[in-house]
């Protein structure tokens, strides 16, 4: 029989349910508390599961063994300054998340590169028109700020489709068919030969507000961006100057600095700008759990756990 431990769940309240029922499904021996709904002793929580758990709450567990994201990003955990550093933490690596992160990515690109709009507004005009300016595939340059789980997907499924990918990332990849650049070194010269910019990369101090004014000055006329990874990757403001100036042709956003999107937000009705409320994957909660309870498994047996965060790098 295996030791029962004690899992403390920070998500929102009236959320609890999409996780807990798995988790008496697939952990029996696991005795689940949530935050905000459960009286529970501070001292007794060995695991947790969230994704932005409240700040100090972590800290306030005396014997926490490991925290899980419910998320690939972190930066909801690591925006806590009292974060308790020596607490491993597990992120979400998840092949049907980067597979929904990809079908986000390839839609977005084809609606932009496909001048779906343009064809919406001529239905609603009722107007047959098909002359408009065709756009060649192969001369479309796709680059992707951050090429890891989900980034390396993306560009492989718009590769695929014909399209010209690079990707930026810290260390040089190989991908077949992707252009790699690598460091700050090369970012002006990948953010030059990229027409349609899709932000992928974790949001940390080295990245927040990447995609502002001196970035898209840096892209082609009419770029378009794409941003999938943080709200506080977007200087909002530099975006729709850039586009009002004429620079950029448009954006698609999933992510904002402040969520959900406040209705006094210029972005929401922006003619060229479309969005989503943070919907570019949505995870089965029982691959989330699983994952967890998996991990939780592995870290009893005293094997080493997968998806370690880096928290030194911050992903
Ligand atoms: P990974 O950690 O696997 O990949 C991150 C990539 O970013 C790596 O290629 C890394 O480079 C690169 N990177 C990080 N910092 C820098 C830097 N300073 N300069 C250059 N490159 C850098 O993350 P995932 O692919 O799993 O996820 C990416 C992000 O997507 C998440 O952090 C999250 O914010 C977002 N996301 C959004 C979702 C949504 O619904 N909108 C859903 C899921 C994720 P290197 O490989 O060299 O280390
Ligand atoms: C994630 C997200 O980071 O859904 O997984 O945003």
């Amino acid at each position: 029989m295996t030791a029962r431990s004690t899992l403390l769940l920070a998500v929102p309240v009236s959320w609890a349910g999409l996780w807990t029922a798995p988790l008496a499904e697939m952990a029996p021996d696991l005795d689940v508390f949530v935050h905000g709904r459960d009286e529970y002793d501070p001292k007794a929580i060995d695991y947790a599961l969230g994704f932005r758990p409240e700040p100090g709450l972590l800290g306030s567990l005396p014997n926490l063994k490991v925290a899980f994201s419910l998320g690939a990003g972190v930066d909801g955990f690591l925006s806590d300054p009292n974060y308790p550093k020596h607490i491993p933490l597990v992120r979400f690596v998840d092949h049907q998340l980067s597979r929904e992160m990809a079908q986000y990515c390839v839609m977005h690109t084809l609606i932009h590169h496909r001048q779906q709009r343009l064809f919406d507004q001529f239905q609603h005009e009722k107007k047959w028109r098909q002359a408009v300016p065709p756009r060649q595939t192969e001369d479309t340059r796709i680059g992707i700020l951050g090429i890891g789980e989900i980034g390396t997907m993306v560009a492989e499924r718009l590769r695929d489709h014909d399209f010209r990918v690079a990707g930026w990332s810290r260390a040089r990849k190989h991908i077949a068919g992707v252009e790699s650049f690598a460091g700050q070194a090369e970012l002006e010269a990948f953010l030059n030969r990229s027409d349609i910019l899709i932000c992928l990369l974790p949001l940390t101090a080295d990245t927040r507000h990447i995609l502002n004014m001196a970035t898209f000055r840096q892209l082609p006329k009419d770029a378009f961006v794409i941003n999938v990874a943080r709200g506080g990757h977007l200087k909002e403001d530099d975006l729709i100057a850039a586009i009002d100036s004429g620079h950029l042709s448009g954006a698609t956003l999933d992510v904002f600095e402040t969520e959900p999107l406040p209705a006094s937000s210029p972005l929401w009705s922006h003619p060229k700008i479309t969005v989503t409320p943070h919907v570019a994957a949505i995870s089965d909660p029982r691959v989330m759990v699983r994952n967890a309870v998996e991990g939780i498994a592995r870290h009893k047996a005293g094997k080493p756990l997968e998806n370690v965060v880096d928290l030194a790098r911050g992903y």
